[in-house]
């Protein structure tokens, strides 16, 4: 049972609209191929992954919120939530074990009800689950047993299955396999070990899907890291075939590396499949996105935008877009919506970048006017044109405002009580 529809979306517009036409106005009268521009934002979604639906822990502790999704149909429910109200949030991704569907009839006809899609399904053989019979304490893929190998690519054939019933398109692999301490792994072997498994998990894939390679540089894993940077996903994604490809996850990099170029290079070799979204001041720390270093988001926008255009890809479909994020001390549903309107104002502040002005000045060193004309897209507030496409789409104005004023926390916390705990890290 949704507690909130559209009717009551349209009421606790009300009272802002005429404020919002004049902020409206003013922001649309400096922009160029407004409608243009306002049509690519309509279409434009961002996946929500199941697990960002409760609250997240540290290594140190967990502190649980209230109200938690208890099972795959509710962490669905909050996800249609977020998309009545931002309408832009109509995709979920699953992850398995943790969303093994019991009924795909059941669950299929639910997302159809929430207007939900099923966005990449990802595995998970960085946990041992009750009941397996080899351990994951020393790498999956990369593993030196033969046993354990294949028991990894078994897994991540059956999450294709269950992708299948779903309707996704893509399975994410990501491995916290690598080594804890010099020595303890040969790098080759292990590299070896993992693209013959991702090669076997690459042949049970459907002709319409993709395989996301995903890396991280570091953790769990602090020595070494078996798909530890973009240049080892490549090399596997390169390897695999042409339904193979680099997934950058925001977080997963060295401190200051330049994400963006990263971004431009992969896109050049039409090796870029998808994102997880979030922000970080340290390493992985899987903050609201846009939270701590918002023109890096937009740079990286800026350079997915022009990359994207280069090679003719569908800004909405083209890449795969999902947020990765962790939420310990905020509301998890309030976090996602912060998170998605940062993604659509990096998005949308990119798409009015002169690109033609930018190519002048690059060609002619001319630095500073590069620096004005990028600066001058990040800092134009672009923020009545998202409120705008919302209410053109039946979404809320002010979606955080209207999750607090509805109570909906309170009211989900009525329904699934204040101490379950929802699957995930
Ligand atoms: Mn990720």
């Amino acid at each position: 049972m949704m507690p909130l529809d559209k009717n009551t979306i349209s009421q606790l517009n009300e009272p802002l609209l005429s404020s919002h036409r004049k902020r409206f106005e003013y922001a649309a009268g400096t922009i160029k191929n407004l409608e243009a521009i306002m049509q690519q934002l309509m279409e434009f979604e961002v996946a929500i992954p199941s697990w960002a639906l409760g609250t997240g822990g540290t290594r140190f502790g967990r502190f649980p919120g209230a109200g938690e999704p208890r099972s795959l149909e509710e962490k669905m429910e909050d996800v249609g939530l977020l998309n009545l109200l931002n309408q832009a949030s109509g995709a979920i991704s699953l992850h398995i074990p943790w969303d093994i569907p019991r009924d795909y009839q059941t669950i299929r006809q639910h997302a159809a009800e929430l207007n939900l899609k099923f966005d990449a399904v990802n595995s998970n053989t960085f946990q041992d689950q009750k009941g397996q019979a080899f351990s994951y304490k020393f790498g999956s893929l990369q593993h030196v047993d033969e046993k354990v190998r294949r028991q990894a690519i078994d897994h991540n054939i059956e999450v294709i299955r269950h992708g299948i019933e779903l309707g996704s398109k893509s399975l994410t692999v990501w491995l916290s396999d690598g080594s804890a301490f010099p020595g303890q792994l040969n790098f080759r072997k292990a590299f070896q070990n993992t693209l013959q498994g991702l090669k076997e998990i690459y042949n049970a894939l459907p002709e319409d899907w993709k395989l996301y390679v995903e890396y991280k540089a570091f953790e769990p894993n602090f020595y070494s890291m078996t798909v530890g940077d973009w240049g080892q996903s490549l090399l596997y994604a390169t390897k695999l075939g042409p339904k193979a490809f680099t997934l950058v996850d925001l977080g997963h990099h060295l401190l200051n590396a330049n994400i963006e170029q990263i971004v431009s290079l992969l896109l050049m070799e039409g090796k870029l499949g998808g994102f997880h979204f979030n922000d970080s001041k340290y390493g992985d720390d899987d903050l609201t996105v846009g939270s701590i270093r918002p023109y890096q988001l937009f740079l990286i926008f800026n350079e997915l935008v022009e990359g994207m255009n280069a090679r003719g890809i569908n800004h909405a479909h083209g890449l795969g877009w999902m947020i990765d994020a962790s939420h310990n001390v905020k509301d998890p549903l309030e976090d996602l919506l912060q998170s998605v309107e940062a993604i659509l104002l990096s998005y949308a502040q990119s798409l009015i970048v002169d690109g033609e002005a930018l190519s002048i000045a690059q060609n002619n060193n001319d630095v500073t006017h590069c620096q004005e004309i990028l600066q001058g897209a990040f800092r134009t507030d672009l923020r009545p044109l998202l409120s705008e496409i919302r209410l053109r789409k039946g979404g809320a104005l002010q979606p955080i405002q209207a999750f607090r004023q509805q109570k909906l926390r309170e009211k989900l916390i009525n329904v699934r009580g204040s101490s379950n705990l929802a699957s995930g890290l």
